[in-house]
């Protein structure tokens, strides 16, 4: 055996982190597909990479030197539970599985649980970044044993994107399912961040009546500030494209309908199910969800509204206002995503660490920003933070911004332009800040038309109110 690590599935994610393993000191690249053809073609266009091929799975095994350890870059779902159940017949207790797919965590934990059943590790890593992360240097969120990390986590951290401070983007997430997790938050929270932008640029290009390049140059201003990331980043790149066939601005060529292909919607499910208001990232899976109805718009033309064009008196005031409110409402995004963890590692029993994770973020993945160092610091200094916006430097950001915030939610609804990132941005915070919500009243309509009690703000116990009879108040329990 003369490889250290392998790669089976030798699509474009699988062959380019192959070719980056390849490329690093220390790693000799063991690959395999399950159609030949594609494993001799990546051989051949890659002579330098110095790949050990293999043509069925047992040459494959035969090829790593143990523990063995594979990654498995397939399709999510059946494939993937295909191609473990493949390597499993050839490789023995000790070895290590890894799946960089895109899987849901829960086949992740039912995964993990089978192979430890047979003496092997399975580590579900989440690898962010896409096509040109996995072969420069992607984000990775493995979960899986302590013991499998100490082979595993060498590897990783020699294919990692690195942060400024030069830090591989690496982290032992968690147990079993929490890598898988972890990920798919990452990228509830990059739909959050996406939408939030577009509502950005929505206003400005309809409110404020800029031009898509003017709008572009107001990104690229925006970039140099707290909000530098990637996404703001190509977006005025994206904004400052003309179409070539046309001479229009690329934007206004392209059909507004956004697309998903789930990782949005597992957020949102997951947070519903863990009781988790991720009101953010909910709106932005949503509202690429009425995007993609025309049926609907087309019948909606006809609803009345405002005309978006209003008098602004100060446009650079208002273009300020809308940086404000997306500062404000990508801080509530992540602050939910991160809850979201939260509840999740209370739930399965993850030890992970916050801050770790918005650390690795800070490079190779789609929401990699600077203020994910901020982010990181806050859970440094307080790991057991209830809530992320509550953090000092959270809090002083949000505040500074919330006046604009305001203004331009009122500004959304006032001229008939849809803000639904922003406005239940806004919302969330004012129900975090409201020292009494509404709830009373919601519970005591519960306890009203199905007797299920309410505690009271002046002492214990737990109460109902015959509201069909005398309405007379039983105490019914601690
Ligand atoms: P695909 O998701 O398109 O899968 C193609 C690979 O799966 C090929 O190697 C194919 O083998 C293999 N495969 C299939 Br399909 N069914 C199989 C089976 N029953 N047994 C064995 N192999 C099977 O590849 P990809 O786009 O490179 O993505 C790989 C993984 O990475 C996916 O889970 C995807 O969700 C994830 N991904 C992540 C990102 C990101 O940004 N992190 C981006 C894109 C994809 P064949 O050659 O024999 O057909």
């Amino acid at each position: 055996p003369s490889a250290n690590v392998g790669v089976v599935g030798l699509a474009v994610m699988g062959a380019n982190l192959a070719r980056n393993l390849a490329s690093r000191e220390g790693n000799r690249v063991a690959v395999f597909n399950r159609s030949p053809e594609r494993t001799r073609a990546l051989v051949e266009a890659h002579p330098e990479a110095g790949f050990v091929p293999a043509e069925d799975v047992a040459e494959f095994a035969a090829s790593l030197s143990r523990p063995r350890t594979a990654i498995i870059m397939v399709q999510a779902g059946q494939a993937t539970d295909a191609v473990i159940q493949d390597l499993a017949s050839v490789f023995e207790p000790g070895d290590i599985i890894i799946d960089g797919g895109n899987a849901q965590y829960t086949d992740t934990i039912r995964r993990e649980h089978d192979m430890r059943q047979r003496g092997l590790h399975f580590v579900g890593a989440g690898i962010s970044g896409g096509e040109e992360g996995a072969l420069n240097g992607p984000s990775i969120m493995p979960g899986g044993s302590a013991e499998s990390y100490e082979t595993v986590g060498p590897i990783f951290e020699s294919i990692a994107a690195r942060a400024e401070d030069g830090e591989p983007c690496v982290t032992h997430v968690g147990t079993d399912g929490a890598g898988h997790f972890v990920k798919m938050v990452h990228n509830g929270i990059e739909y959050a961040d996406m939408q939030l932008i577009a509502e950005s640029y929505d206003l400005l290009r309809r409110v404020a009546d800029l031009s898509p390049e003017e709008i572009a140059d107001v990104f690229a201003k925006w970039n140099e500030g707290e909000l530098e990331s990637y996404l703001i980043e190509i977006t005025a790149e994206v904004l400052r494209h003309v179409d070539e066939r046309t001479g229009r601005p690329f934007v206004d060529i392209v059909l507004d309908q956004a697309g998903q292909k789930g990782t949005g919607n597992w957020t949102v499910q997951a947070a519903l199910g863990l009781g988790t208001p991720i009101s953010g990232i909910a709106e932005a899976v949503f509202a690429r969800g009425l995007s993609s109805h025309p049926e609907q718009r087309l019948a909606g033309a006809r609803l009345e509204g405002p005309s978006a064009k209003i008098d602004l008196e100060d446009r650079d005031a208002f273009v300020e206002d809308v940086r404000q409110a997306l500062y404000a409402s990508k801080i509530v995004a992540y602050s939910q995503g991160f809850d979201v963890i939260r509840a999740a590692a209370r739930q399965y029993g993850w030890k992970i660490d916050s801050g770790a994770v918005a650390k690795i973020w800070r490079a190779g993945c789609i929401i990699r920003a600077r203020f994910l160092g901020r982010i990181s610091e806050a859970y440094g200094a307080d790991a057991d933070l209830v809530s992320l916006i509550t953090a000092p430097f959270f809090a002083d950001a949000t505040g500074r911004a919330q006046a604009s915030w305001r203004r331009v939610v009122a500004t959304a609804a006032t001229s008939g332009v849809p803000a639904p990132g922003f406005a239940s941005s806004l919302a969330y915070y004012d129900g975090l800040r409201a020292s009494r919500l509404p709830a009373a009243l919601i519970q005591a309509q519960r306890d009203f038309f199905g007797a299920h009690t309410y505690r009271r703000v002046d002492g214990p116990g737990v109460f109902h109110t015959e509201w069909s009879g005398d309405r007379s108040e039983t105490r019914m329990g601690d």
